[in-house]
């Protein structure tokens, strides 16, 4: 079954948790042990993702450990051509919407589409918008930030996205962001589309993830909450939280 039709077949049942896990910031072993947690607790999908590109080989060996340790599919999360690996299931096909520099929005996904092609690695189209206050992804992205309340020019892009055949809309506050996407701007945005909404950066707790849903939110993306000593008893509630709620 194709990455996206699994997706789709989970959303149909309860809103979903995707486990984000960067290959520099642990070793590919503690990144197998982090998915097989995730998958425990009831995570649907690893992203495999960061804001830079690491030695190619890091990518492989974090992807090759993570497939070993759960049967979760990996989708890759790429921050540039050279982050693909012939080892993941999928990748989201992304483009960073509101960035400056063209780069980011189609330049990088041209440099990957034949090695997407010769890794036969399931591309998924997804539209990128990155909120204030972005962090790395907004820095490294070169993006013109959306303000935290201008959720007329967020919804925009999100609709843009959706009339270029986009399969997805991420809306990203940046990873470890001290404050996460507004419930607001996620209103707005989900009123106006018709494609899943993924929100992610700074969602550490329940209450947070259950206040994205509520408002509208599809997937949430957590990435720090994994990387804390003890996160299986949080991840666990946050997934838990996330599934219980009724998609908006
Ligand atoms: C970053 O949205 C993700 O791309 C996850 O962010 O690390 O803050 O969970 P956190």
């Amino acid at each position: 079954m194709k990455v996206i039709d699994y997706i789709m077949r989970e959303l149909e049942k309860y809103p979903l948790h995707f486990s984000l896990i960067d290959p520099e910031k642990q070793s590919p072993e503690e990144a197998g042990e982090m998915a097989e947690i995730a998958e425990k607790v009831g995570s649907t999908a690893i992203m495999v993702g960061g804001s830079t590109i690491p030695e190619q080989k890091l990518v492989d060996d974090t992807v090759k450990e993570i497939k070993s340790f759960s049967s979760l599919p990996v989708i890759l999360f790429p921050c540039g051509a050279g982050f693909l690996s012939r080892y993941a299931d999928a990748v989201f096909f992304m483009s960073l919407l509101n960035s400056r520099n063209p780069k980011y929005i189609v330049r990088e996904q041209a440099e990957g589409s034949l090695i997407v092609r010769e890794f036969g690695i399931e591309p998924i189209p997804m539209g990128y918008i990155v909120v204030e206050p972005g962090m790395r992804a907004g820095e490294v992205g070169e993006a013109d930030l959306i303000k935290r309340n201008d959720f007329l020019t967020a919804t925009k892009y999100a609709l843009a996205a959706q009339y270029m055949g986009m399969k997805f809309v991420y809306l990203e506050a940046g990873s470890g962001a001290k404050e996460s996407v507004p419930n607001e701007m996620i209103v707005h945005v989900k009123k106006n589309i018709d494609i899943p909404l993924i929100v992610g950066g700074g969602i550490r707790d329940p209450a947070t993830a259950r206040e994205k849903v509520m408002a509208g939110a599809d997937i949430i993306v957590t990435g720090t909450a994994l990387e804390e000593i003890f996160f299986e008893r949080r991840l666990s509630s946050i997934v838990k939280t996330i599934k219980g709620c009724k998609r908006v």
